[in-house]
């Protein structure tokens, strides 16, 4: 059976964490983060129930030819062709045009009774100044404008407030033009980082006047979702000032949600997945399980945008206020 492909892409500015996202929902650690410039070129992921078909192929922007790569070696070389020129010695991870990757997602959707096949795509963040900015910015304008059927735009909640201009060079501006010319566009805005908020949350005068631990946990309870509401605010109103009527705003942490799913894990990441933790433990008491899953993502749909409507009601619930 013919199947329509679908690419969904992963858009955001420099280090919101696009390729930490999209290892999240691999549930494995594939694509390069770090703290600066990473992603170089757009990867195409194709995901498939059967793990042993996993590979890649490198398509090059001199006169290479395109070079494949195994399971295997996959693991290990994927991230080095994947990433910025400057930050890899070796010449022949230099010049990649693009990657297809065909990888297992954890959570599996392009069942074969389905009439459509979804494609996930990695792209680099458009805003960096740097020699590669000008590149970026015109590969990630034109998969935006172009050949994305539906986008998942990631905000980091740290960089909320620097975020929320829309001109006709920037994602917000590409986003409200594709609109214009779509209507049906989807978007799925999703702020990231929503962990580094717990922290915000804590500052709040409220909280900071307790004084034992009882009242503690009761003020944590009763502002608890403060800081990340207020970012949901921002994002919804300016969605909707660029033509979504009702644009959905999810938050999420790639980075605990990857820790959560990855299946070996390094000592360091372990501790800190067990602080994290404790902190919803300290909190929560019993139920804290599912307030933790529901904290850092755990339910998003990234493919059928309109499903995270009941989530979001759910997160935003006061059922905390007492
Ligand atoms: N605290 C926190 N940090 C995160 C989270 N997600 C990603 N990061 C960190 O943010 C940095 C950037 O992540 P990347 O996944 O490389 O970001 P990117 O958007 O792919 O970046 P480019 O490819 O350079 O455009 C890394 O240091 C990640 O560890 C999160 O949920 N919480
Ligand atoms: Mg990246």
């Amino acid at each position: 059976m013919y199947k329509k492909e679908i690419n969904i892409a992963v858009v955001a500015n420099m280090s919101a964490g696009k390729s930490t996202f999209i290892n999240a929902m691999f549930g494995d650690d594939i694509l390069p983060s770090s703290s600066q410039a990473t992603t170089d070129c757009p990867i195409y992921i194709y995901s498939d129930n059967e793990a042993e078909n996993n590979m890649a192929i490198i398509d090059f922007n001199d006169n290479r030819e395109s070079r494949g790569l195994s399971q295997n070696t996959l693991k290990k070389e994927l991230k080095e062709y994947a990433k910025k020129d400057s930050l890899v010695k070796d010449t022949k991870y230099k010049n990649v045009k693009k990657i297809d990757l065909y990888w297992r997602f954890h959570s599996f959707v392009n069942k074969s009774k389905s009439s459509d096949y979804y494609v996930v795509v990695d792209t680099p963040g458009p805003n960096n100044s740097d020699e590669f900015g000008e590149q970026h910015f015109l590969t990630t304008q034109s998969i935006v404008l172009g050949h994305a059927s539906k986008v998942i735009y990631l905000l980091d909640y740290k960089q909320i407030d620097a975020n929320l201009e829309v001109t006709q060079n920037n994602l917000w501006g590409w986003i409200e033009k594709r609109k214009k010319i779509d209507s049906k566009f989807e978007v799925l805005f999703v702020i990231n980082k929503i962990d580094e908020a717990l922290y915000d949350n804590e500052k709040i005068q409220d909280v900071l006047n307790a004084k034992n631990e009882k009242e503690y946990i009761l003020k944590v309870k009763k502002n608890w979702f403060f800081h990340e509401k207020k970012a949901i605010d921002k994002v919804e109103n300016l969605a909707k000032k660029i033509g979504f009527i009702n644009p959905i705003v999810m938050t999420i942490s790639a980075e605990y949600l990857k820790l959560e799913r990855i299946k070996k894990l390094s000592f360091y990441d372990v501790r800190k997945l067990k602080d994290f933790k404790e902190q919803f433990k300290n909190i929560f008491a019993d139920s804290w399980r599912e307030e933790y899953h529901r904290y850092i993502g755990s339910d998003i749909e990234i493919f059928n945008f309109s499903k995270n409507k009941k989530t979001k009601a759910r997160n935003e619930k006061s059922a905390y206020s007492i």
